[in-house]
């Protein structure tokens, strides 16, 4: 059988709005903007997703991992308590062409985006432009979530944003053609370990 590589995805999200405020406590509120990221180079290039990568033999945890990548992809950086497990994905690539000869286990996270949460590195401080700003990997991008680019997204994504979204713990496999692109098959079910 395959062998599985793990990764991590980070999605901010923006639940700060004037109307949001007047209505309900921050921590329970819609988010209304989604932080993505136009992948410059490498696997899944050309399109725009959350921050995240492989997990590494040198992290100590997958939550580590995640604040790392998001870091190195972003420059935010942000105590990895407040990275929040949202969700796991499974992929799976028929063989053939390019597609990798692995099964990616990914572990989504959300952030909930306060510039303030940001740690004051000496990187960060010295860095132009307050996070997120472009890295070699990366252009970060603001979207309203009524307006997420899915056309210039992995095709998975529709199927279980509105769960992220929803704040409702999710899991979900999906079977690729060799083509990257094509879902030969997918489940998404609600997470109900509690
Ligand atoms: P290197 O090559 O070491 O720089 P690394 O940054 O560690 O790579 P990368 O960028 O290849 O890893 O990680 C892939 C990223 O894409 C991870 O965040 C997981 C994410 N990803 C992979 N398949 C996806 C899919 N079908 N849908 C999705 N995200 C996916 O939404
Ligand atoms: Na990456
Ligand atoms: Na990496």
């Amino acid at each position: 059988s395959k062998p599985v590589k793990q990764y991590t995805l980070v999605l901010c999200l923006d639940r700060s709005s004037a109307s949001n405020l007047h209505t309900q406590p921050q921590s329970q509120a819609q988010a209304h903007r989604i932080l993505l990221g136009y992948k410059k180079a490498g696997f899944g290039a050309h399109k725009f997703n959350g921050f995240g990568g492989k997990v590494e033999r040198s992290d100590s945890s997958v939550r580590a991992a995640a604040a790392r990548e998001l870091h190195e992809e972003s420059g935010i950086w942000v105590p990895e308590s407040m990275l929040l497990r949202a969700g796991t994905l499974v992929f799976d690539f028929e063989d053939g062409g390019s597609a990798p000869p692995f099964i990616l286990h990914v572990s989504v996270f959300t952030l909930d985006w306060k510039p303030e949460v940001i740690l004051p590195l000496d990187e960060n401080a010295s860095a132009p432009v307050p996070p997120p700003f472009e890295t070699d990997e990366m252009i970060p991008q603001w979207f309203d979530v009524h307006a997420i680019p899915f056309a210039d997204m992995w095709p998975d994504d529709e199927l279980w944003f509105p769960a992220m979204l929803a704040d409702k713990p999710f899991v979900g496999q999906m079977w690729f053609a060799a083509d990257q692109k094509t879902i030969l098959k997918s489940i998404v079910a609600k997470d109900d370990s509690g």
